[in-house]
């Protein structure tokens, strides 16, 4: 199983979470990723996801999504890759069947009825479904903090049952993928990571490398 971050998307130009002034893009993340911070502000959060998906979709896959597309064709059926992106960058590489874990920045979905659509625009002003009306109604598809991610069953089944735990690209502070290194282990794989930094659970892996994405993924794959 491989679990992805941030940090594999950064390298084709998409800012990760953390910068060094902990704010993300200019905004505190209580304010643009949480269900409070859209009951209070939607136009602003709206602002902040309507600049990440045009901007994601200006960027290209890079030599890691690449790589582990190549992966999941030589181990057909056997690759479970989990993501913690929203990105759609593992798609564009060639990977089939990417749980997002925490949603998609290209899908929309409505707080009335709960329909999904793909959105590639301004979400304040697309329209959905007739039961909806008025700029909150509409919603990114993504998992906010406080909010329970999507495909935990089955990511857990996949945890339970893989031979080898990759995590590649996140700083490993967000749970509960943060913890699913641990489960992998307690159920008997081999786990390795492969971050730009150290990260919050590197010491719980068997192996940590050290190094850009682009590089360490096609040199681990290939
Ligand atoms: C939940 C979508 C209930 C939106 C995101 C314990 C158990 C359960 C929950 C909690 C818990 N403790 C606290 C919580 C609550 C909370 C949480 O974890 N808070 C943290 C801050 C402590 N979790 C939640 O609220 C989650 N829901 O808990 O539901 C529940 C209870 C029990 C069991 C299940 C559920 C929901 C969290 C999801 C929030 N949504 N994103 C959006 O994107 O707009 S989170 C967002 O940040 C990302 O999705 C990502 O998951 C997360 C972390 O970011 P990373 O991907 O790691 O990126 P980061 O910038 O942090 O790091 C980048 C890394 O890449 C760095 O290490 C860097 O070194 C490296 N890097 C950089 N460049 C490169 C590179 N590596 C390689 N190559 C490079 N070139």
């Amino acid at each position: 199983m491989v679990l992805t971050g941030a940090g594999i998307s950064a390298e084709s130009g998409v800012p990760v979470f953390r910068g060094d002034d902990g704010l993300w893009e200019g905004h505190r993340v209580e304010d643009v990723a949480t269900p409070e911070g859209f009951a209070r502000d939607a136009e602003t959060v709206h602002r902040f996801y309507n600049g990440r998906r045009a901007r994601v979709q200006e960027v290209e896959p890079n030599a890691a999504h690449e790589a582990l597309a190549r992966l999941a064709r030589e181990w057909s059926g056997e690759l479970t890759l989990v993501t913690q992106n929203i990105d759609d960058l593992h798609e564009r590489a060639g990977s089939p069947d990417v749980l997002h874990m925490h949603g998609e920045l290209l899908k929309s979905r409505c707080n009335e009825c709960g329909a999904v659509r793909s959105c590639t625009g301004d979400l304040s002003r697309a329209s959905i479904c007739d039961a909806c009306e008025g700029i909150d109604c509409l919603r990114p598809h993504v998992v906010w903090f406080g909010e329970m991610p999507f495909h935990l069953q089955e990511i857990e089944r996949a945890l339970d049952q893989a031979d080898w735990f990759v995590s590649i690209g996140t700083s490993g502070r967000v749970y509960p993928a943060a913890g699913f290194v641990r489960v992998a282990a307690a159920a008997g794989a081999r786990t390795l990571e492969l971050n730009l930094d150290p990260s919050e659970q590197s010491g719980v892996f068997d192996e940590s490398r050290l190094g850009r994405a682009g590089e360490l993924v096609p040199a681990w794959v290939d």
